[in-house]
């Protein structure tokens, strides 16, 4: 008895929260509104005990944040919550396949650090290491500094600014409001040396706050090798035993206007029929304002039975592209019995790129060849035009600057245009590309450099 309770508190009773608002519907249809919390209630199991020791969430999910100053519902994922006194502070990270995220919301002004160690190897030594820290100035504005850990002629890691450049590609926005002062990073995997954002891949990573200028006053820590190992995950599940829960999605990857496939699964493994009502699938924190939520009904499980229903949810055409979190959760009739989460990326009908020739051009050359290189990410075949503009002078081959092509699914094809320089062209020359498919338009621009043979 005393288990069940124990979980109740961390997993039944948040669901319970959100289904309250959920109305009833027929078998498979489509409800209003989506479940929303299903991710606090994942991460509540490791939710801090006020004033003393923090515990982060350390696998962390794959989901893109909006880096805009603000922290709404269900855009982030929260790796640890502490209140000391009448400070109240929460940290937030989330990955996708190009960026980390690193996010903040206190309700007093607050200096953050965090500190990674790519390769959670413990050591703080190389360009795999790095430091962020945002520290309020005088006028009361935030000021990044990003530095590498160096240990090259020092005995201990130092952690040194990294060039401007390197600086500016991390993005910080912050709001400060009444009682709400947040800040939300970015920071691009290319930064850091071999930083694939793979789903299983172990990082080292510490976030860390204060209230005072006191450097001393880092909480939890102000210690680099204090970082925790964490995990980049695409799934996270909690069930009430016996029950196994499973979710699979056909594709991670979806482009706008394609269906998410998926299979829910739910097991009885134990020996008693259980009290499973219901069910429901949705889009999770900011993904269910875009996509349709089922809520479908079922009868009590008996023991050993193993029950999957296949969930089909169109991604709109104005979902922005990133990664999203889909949710699932089941009920019995008096209570939550367990919820899933699984990431899936949004992207693009198709990718464009222009392939010039590598290096310099010889102005004595017969012709140049330009190519354009355009990546189907749909599952069907995929039709349109691509056309090419030169500076005048430049002589197509036959006149064409346009083409139609044709992609089979989640493939790639080289468009290739033919044209003759100017005689007497030297220098820079402006090229231009423009891919039309899927009412959808990219424009390409790039240059190549002609040269005296
Ligand atoms: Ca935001
Ligand atoms: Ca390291």
């Amino acid at each position: 008895m005393h288990k069940r309770v124990e979980i109740s508190k961390v997993l039944i009773v948040p669901i319970f929260l959100v289904l309250t608002s959920v109305v009833c519907a027929d078998d498979a249809s489509p409800v209003t509104p989506a479940l929303t919390e299903v991710s606090p209630v994942l991460s509540a199991s490791v939710s801090t005990q006020p004033g003393t020791v923090v515990t982060p969430d350390t696998e962390i999910l794959k989901r893109s944040p909006k880096i805009d100053g603000y922290i709404e519902d269900g855009e982030w994922d929260t790796y640890y919550t502490y209140t000391s006194g009448d400070w109240n502070v929460a940290t937030f990270v989330d990955w996708d396949s190009s960026h980390f995220y690193v996010g903040a919301e206190s309700n007093k002004p607050i200096d953050l650090l965090a500190v990674l160690d790519a390769n959670a190897d413990g050591w703080f030594h190389g360009d795999e290491n790095y430091e962020f820290k945002a520290t309020r100035a005088n006028d009361g504005s935030l000021n990044l500094v990003v530095c590498r850990y160096d240990s090259r002629n020092t005995k201990s890691p130092a952690a040194t600014p990294v060039s401007a450049a390197e600086a500016a590609m991390v993005v910080m926005r912050n709001s400060v409001s009444p009682d709400r002062h947040v800040m939300e990073l970015r920071i691009p995997a290319s930064l850091i040396r071999s930083f694939k954002l793979t789903p299983e891949r172990k990082i080292g990573f510490q976030v860390a706050v204060k209230l005072s200028a006191e450097e001393s006053d880092w909480m939890p820590t102000n210690q680099a090798g204090e970082v925790k190992q964490c995990k980049l995950v695409t799934k996270k599940f909690a069930t009430l035993k016996p029950l196994d829960i499973g979710f699979d999605l056909r594709d991670s990857v979806v482009t706008r206007g394609e269906d998410l496939v998926g299979r829910f699964h739910l097991t009885n493994a134990g020996t008693e029929t259980i009290d499973t009502r219901y069910f429901v699938i949705a889009g999770e924190g900011k993904a269910g304002d875009y996509l349709s939520s089922y809520k479908v009904r079922i009868e009590p499980l008996p023991p050993k039975k193993h029950l999957a229903h296949d969930v089909r949810t169109l991604i709109p055409t104005d979902m922005p592209v990133g990664s999203w979190v889909m949710g699932a959760e089941v009920s019995s009739g008096d209570g939550r019995l367990g919820a899933a989460l699984v990431s899936f990326d949004v992207v693009d009908p198709f990718n464009a790129e222009l392939r010039l020739p590598a290096g310099d051009v010889r102005a004595d050359v017969k012709d140049v060849t330009f190519g354009i290189a355009i990546t189907n990410n749909c599952r069907r075949t995929l039709r349109g035009t691509a056309k090419i503009s030169l500076p005048v002078g430049w002589e197509l081959w036959r006149n064409m600057d346009s083409r139609e092509f044709s992609v089979p699914g989640r493939s790639m094809t080289t468009v290739m245009f033919k044209a003759k320089p100017p005689l007497g062209e030297l220098g820079n020359v402006p090229v231009k590309a423009e891919v039309i498919s899927d009412r959808e338009i990219k424009v390409l621009e790039g240059n190549i450099t002609i040269v005296n043979p």
